[in-house]
């Protein structure tokens, strides 16, 4: 079985999930593509649910699937959340971001009672960190900004180099929130929770990818099967 067949069976697992009447939060990437369109077949079959995306992407998927979508202004909460994510560590701590939709995701993530991450096997990682940390960034004052992340690495015991993150036609990466994203290659994370913290202090950061004690359950399909993991 390929990757991508791997990736649609998680999505395959996880939707197993979901109730008729559910309020779900729609993740980004390529996992979470395949849920969304496992879950539009599910709708054109009578399925009754609302999602809200986390990506412009998404919605764009959403919309050609067949799935209705509303806001978080709409509706008070979301019942499960199900996204992708780049690394998963044995806590369910996460690096996400690679996709540059961790703001709307980690804001869809609060906003729900579970959240159900997604993913092959080869995202399940002993300790995070191979996997470079995006930060999404402020424009405005960016060389403080990137001090201040360094000192804050330094307290938390990590260093790396970091680069502001570039989209494929060379120029600066935008998120859909109109940020940019410095992505940091750290290797190893000691103190995920430490570090999430310390970012989240500093004033020219909007978000960071690291997920700490968001997800609930993680789906991982591999060689040998499906596994499931709680926290
Ligand atoms: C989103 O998509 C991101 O947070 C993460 O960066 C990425 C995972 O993508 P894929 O499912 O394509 O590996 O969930």
């Amino acid at each position: 079985m390929n990757m991508d067949q791997l990736k649609r069976q998680a999505a395959a697992r996880a939707l197993e999930e979901v109730r008729d009447g559910m309020q779900l939060g729609l993740g980004t990437g390529s996992t979470a593509k395949h849920f969304v369109e496992l879950l539009g077949e599910r709708v054109a079959a009578g399925l009754k649910v609302i999602g809200v995306p986390t990506s412009e992407a998404t919605r764009a998927d959403a919309l050609r699937c067949g799935v209705p979508l509303t806001t978080l202004d709409e509706i008070d909460h979301l019942d499960i959340t199900v996204d992708g994510a780049d690394e998963i560590d044995p806590e369910l701590n996460l690096i996400k971001g690679g996709g540059g939709a961790l703001l709307r995701e980690k804001i869809v993530a609060a906003a729900s009672d579970r959240m159900i991450v997604i993913a092959d096997d080869s995202k399940w990682v002993p300790t995070l960190g191979k996997f470079p940390l995006p930060v999404e960034v402020i424009p405005f004052g960016l060389g403080a900004t990137r001090r201040a992340i360094e000192k804050a690495f330094a307290e938390c015991g990590v260093s790396g180099q970091m680069a502001v993150r570039k989209a494929k036609d060379g120029h600066v990466f935008v998120t859909d929130g109109g940020h940019w994203i410095v992505d940091a290659q750290l290797g190893r994370i000691v103190d995920p929770p430490g570090l999430a913290k310390a970012l989240s202090a500093i004033p020219g950061v909007v978000e960071h990818g690291l997920f700490i004690g968001l997800a609930s359950s993680a789906v991982l399909a591999g060689g040998g099967g499906i596994r499931v993991i709680e926290r």
